[in-house]
């Protein structure tokens, strides 16, 4: 069986991403540097206009991808603003890595809790830790004999990460518009849940440290990102990549990969061993051409993802390579790990809190 033209260069001889003059779209990732400024604008402005009108932000992140769906400014943004945060699709994490992550918050001060907005498992718990963070507040109204008070919530938060979602099972109802794509809710919108909260849903907002490209890969893999903005080869390569180092094993049980050649054949080119610290550092994205599109196209091969001829049909392998990550079928896995530049040292477990290392 042939395998087509071999590509596995591209990645390394890519030029600066994007054309300069690629426009910026609502919720996508073209030229970081041209987007970034506007996006994260919009993102301070979304926060300064409704701050005032709340007593409460929760800000949703992906438990998939922590730090790259969290906004960089946030501390320095909501000033003394109580907040939660929520790993929202925990159903679809690493749960030790998700378990490390909460450790690390709150050694930051910050309570992080998991959520599956889908199932509803974990929201009751931001209920109460809601109602926790304003006892204070509502017990001195009560003292002054103020009776009723409804605690308004600010929901925030990358494309795509659930926000609706959460806000639903809040309250108990469909009462916010859903769907599997980035860019669906356009406006903010006020919702009940009952006497004791109101909630604001908003726009998913992009503000990844631009000029990171892991960054862009991991929120185009979980969603966030529309499938057209990226090249979906890199995509595709990269999380293959990441799992072939994180998560040994898996590639070989879900599409007969033979792992021990890939990770072979990228140490014989150079690129680095692939480990843990390969993959926190950055250095995977040296590797993409290497391992990661290799194992790409072996994927089609082995999956019958073919074109006439009997050529790897690396199109068809990426859309099945995304669908299966976001689906859950390759297995629960988290792209980004504690490290020490995210949170307190004495808190950074020595694998980031993999479950497979
Ligand atoms: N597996 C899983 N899927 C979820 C979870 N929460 C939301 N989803 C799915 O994620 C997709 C996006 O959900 P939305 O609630 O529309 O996301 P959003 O953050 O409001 O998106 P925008 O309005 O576009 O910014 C939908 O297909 C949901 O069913 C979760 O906890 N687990
Ligand atoms: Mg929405």
């Amino acid at each position: 069986m042939k395998t087509g033209r071999t590509n596995r260069n591209k990645f390394k001889k890519k030029a600066p991403e994007t054309p300069a003059e690629t426009p910026a779209p609502e919720t996508g990732y073209v030229n970081p540097i041209q987007w970034f400024p506007g996006h994260m604008a919009k993102a301070r402005r979304l926060l300064a206009e409704n701050l005032f009108k709340v007593d409460l932000v929760v800000e949703l992140l992906d438990a998939r991808a922590i730090l790259s769906s969290e906004n960089p400014e946030i501390d320095r943004l909501l000033g003394s603003k109580p907040r939660l945060a929520v790993a929202n699709k925990a159903d679809l994490a690493d749960p030790a890595v998700t378990s490390a992550f909460v450790k690390a918050y709150g050694a930051r001060g910050v309570t992080l809790l998991p959520a599956d907005s889908r199932d509803g498992s974990g929201v009751k718990a931001v209920r109460a830790a809601i109602m926790e963070l304003m006892s204070d507040k509502l017990e001195r109204r009560r003292e002054r004999g103020m009776q009723s008070y409804t605690v308004k919530t600010m929901v925030v938060g990358i494309p795509n990460v659930g926000k609706s979602t959460f806000i639903n099972r809040m309250c108990g109802r469909s009462a916010a518009v859903t769907g599997d794509r980035p860019g669906v809710t356009r406006g903010e919108q006020w919702l009940r849940v009952d006497d004791s909260i109101a909630l604001l849903d908003t726009p998913g907002l992009l503000w990844p440290k631009f000029d990171e490209r892991r960054v862009g890969l991991c929120l185009a893999a979980t969603g966030a990102i529309k499938d057209d903005i990226l090249d979906r080869t890199e995509i595709a390569s990269f999380l293959l990549l990441y799992i072939l180092d994180n998560y040994p094993g898996t590639l070989r049980e879900k599409y007969g990969l033979d792992e021990d050649a890939l990770l072979r054949a990228g140490d014989a080119a150079g690129d680095g061993s692939g480990n843990g610290a390969d993959a926190e550092n950055g250095a995977i994205l040296s590797r993409l051409g290497t391992v990661g599109y290799p194992a790409l196209e072996q994927t089609a091969l082995k999956r019958g993802c073919l074109r006439k001829g009997g050529v790897a049909d690396i199109e068809r392998a990426c859309a099945l390579v995304l669908d299966d990550f976001r689906g859950g079928r390759l297995g629960r896995i988290s792209l980004d790990r504690v490290n020490a530049e995210s949170v307190a040292p004495e808190t950074v477990p020595a694998n980031g809190g993999s479950s497979n290392d």
